[in-house]
């Protein structure tokens, strides 16, 4: 059958991707044989977790001699994320792997020692073959796209040839990248267009619709002459290109919901003050969980109204198995088919065993909820358990805990740390010897000067012996990718983050933190990105409520000179 296909090996979230191209109006078929590939009218590749184990897949289905011969003839390819770096010639991700060779290049690892490392979030790009080669391929210069990558092709060490490949750059930090190529038909994204909102959707029009192929014509003799890399095509960009790329990398708003079933058993979106959920009876409250919305409908709003991320946390799993779970699947599901921004699952993401005795590992676990529509995974009781492994191994990981191996599969990027730490006040830093104490800004009720940050496990109902400064860094040694830090004694409370824990973890990690709990006004987010320096600033409570709209967040954040993304249309 001819059409389009999709070569997927099974690393991630392609639903969001195949929902996307449905909503579009067309038809996708999964490449099933080696075969598939050849008969493709066009073709998507989005390739997730590392370069390597894309490649070792590539060559074990036997789909890489296929793939080389469907480029070399120049039929449309849309490769996205490491879907696009498998066509340069390596990676230093798995420097023993070759990539396919068909743009030359080589993959880097981003510096971290002045910005954080995945490059997670949404950033613009600058055309380099000229604004209609891009508009052709539906990006708008002015318009932000969702990345998520800690490897990139660094434009200034391309070669002539790898620069006649590129369509844009993007800067992050100060390393300008290639953020996409083009070629005859073959069109590679290295963010994600089916996370990228409106923006996104157009990107992948553009290519379903054949417009990305305008103006084409001029190189489409010299890609079917070559089998590996083409020869040099001076029309396309000259070779001192001027680098237009400036970093406009954008502060992230997360969406948050807090997501059980309610006393009649329905699922709900609930929110707690400290994270008690139950209407106060002593309020003149009934004492039930506070039903503030349904999950897939609230979801859909915050993704019109303008949230950069959704976060979903099944705050009852710990209570029960989530592979029985089945309403937080399905709740994934549908949000994926009309919400084109990233989503992240927490709650339960931990070996579990089935009641009829079925032990099943967290990275299956987690697999369920990624092919189900989630681009992230966040861990929280575990993530305990396996830091405290790691210190009583002496500082080190045995590769058996969720985050080890969810990241080994899956990558970094789509690993969460979900923090429920809570304050523990002392007289001195004597009284708390191996914990790492700070000044809290406020003294404790009896006038400590000090506190320590405790960690907590299920949902926060029991404290444990480790500092959360000791459970980042320990989570950043395993392969986290990011870091989701609430505060229990802030949460709900409309007062404002915790700046103090907030920045202290900023400091003590390289990879992005998402501030978490407090959130009031607009202002607390302002005060957030500007005292700490955190990527991402997440809220639950004044958003289900309409306390405080996305807009005036985002439009306060404008007016205080703080780069954010648009909202989309
Ligand atoms: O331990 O891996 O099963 O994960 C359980 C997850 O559920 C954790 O991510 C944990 O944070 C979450 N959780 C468990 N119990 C609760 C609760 O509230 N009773 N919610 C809970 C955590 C905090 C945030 C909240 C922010 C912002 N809620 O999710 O959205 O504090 O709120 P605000 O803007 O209204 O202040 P595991």
């Amino acid at each position: 059958m001819t059409g389009t296909y999709l070569l997927d090996y099974g690393a991630g979230n392609v639903r969001s991707l195949v929902n996307a191209v449905k909503k579009l109006g067309h038809d996708i078929t999964y490449v099933k044989d080696p075969s598939d590939i050849l008969k493709a009218d066009k073709l998507i590749f989005p390739g997730v977790g590392a370069f390597g184990s894309a490649m070792t897949s590539l060559h074990t289905k036997k789909y890489a001699e296929p793939l080389k011969q469907y480029l070399a003839q120049n039929k449309p390819f849309m490769g996205i994320c490491v879907g696009m770096q498998t066509l340069f010639e390596g990676s230093d991700e798995n420097p023993d792997v070759p990539g396919l060779g068909v743009i030359p290049g080589r993959v880097r690892l981003f510096e971290s020692t002045t910005k954080a490392v995945p490059h997670m979030g949404w950033n613009t790009t600058r055309s380099i073959q000229g604004p209609q080669r891009a508009q052709d391929c539906g990006l708008e210069q002015d318009r932000a796209y969702y990345f998520v990558h800690s490897f990139a092709v660094l434009f200034n060490e391309g070669s002539t040839e790898a620069k006649e490949w590129t369509l844009t750059t993007t800067q992050y930090g100060d390393q300008v990248f290639i953020s996409s190529v083009r070629r005859g038909n073959i069109f590679c994204t290295q963010f994600h267009p089916e996370k990228s909102g409106f923006a996104g959707v157009n990107v992948l029009k553009a290519f379903l619709d054949g417009s990305a192929a305008n103006g084409a014509q001029a190189d489409v003799d010299l890609i079917a002459q070559q089998h590996t890399i083409p020869g040099s095509l001076s029309v396309l960009a000259p070779t001192t290109v001027p680098n237009p790329s400036k970093d406009e990398f954008t502060k992230r708003i997360v969406a948050c919901l807090d997501v059980r079933a309610n006393d009649q058993g329905d699922l709900v979106v609930t929110k707690g003050d400290q994270y008690d959920v139950r209407e106060q009876i002593e309020g003149g409250g009934s004492g039930d969980v506070r039903n503030l919305g349904k999950p897939v409908e609230l979801a859909r709003r915050y993704f019109e109204e303008g949230a950069d991320e959704i976060t979903f946390l099944n705050i009852t799993s710990f209570r029960n198995c989530p592979l029985l779970d089945m309403p937080m699947l399905e709740v994934l599901r549908r949000t994926s088919e009309t919400v084109f921004v990233p989503l992240t699952i927490g709650g339960g993401i931990k070996d579990v065993v089935d009641p009829d005795g079925k032990f099943h590992p967290a990275l299956e676990v987690a697999g369920e909820y990624f092919r189900n529509g989630a681009d992230k995974v966040s861990i929280g009781s575990d993530a305990v358990y396996a830091a405290e492994k790691y210190y009583a191994l002496g500082g080190r990981g045995d590769g058996t805990s969720a985050i080890e191996t969810i990241a080994h599969a899956y990558g970094s990027q789509a690993v969460v740390i979900s923090v429920d730490p809570k304050k523990v006040y002392v007289d001195s830093p004597a009284d708390a010897p191996t914990h790492h104490v700070i000044e809290p800004l406020q003294p404790g009720p009896n006038g400590e000067k000090y506190c320590w940050y405790q960690c907590t496990v299920s949902g926060g109902r029991e404290g444990r012996d480790l500092d959360v400064r000791q459970l980042v860094v320990a989570c950043q040694a395993l392969g986290a990718g990011e870091i989701l830090l609430n505060s229990m004694d802030q949460d709900g409370m409309k007062q404002g983050y915790d700046m103090v824990l907030v920045q202290d973890v900023r400091d003590a990690v390289r990879i992005p933190v998402i501030a978490s709990s407090g959130a009031g006004s607009a202002q607390h987010f302002v005060d957030v990105f500007e005292k700490t320096g955190v990527e991402a600033a997440l809220a639950a409570g004044i958003f289900h409520r309409r306390e405080v709209p996305l807009e005036e967040v985002k439009g306060t954040l404008r007016q205080n000179g703080i780069r954010i993304r648009n909202i989309d249309a």
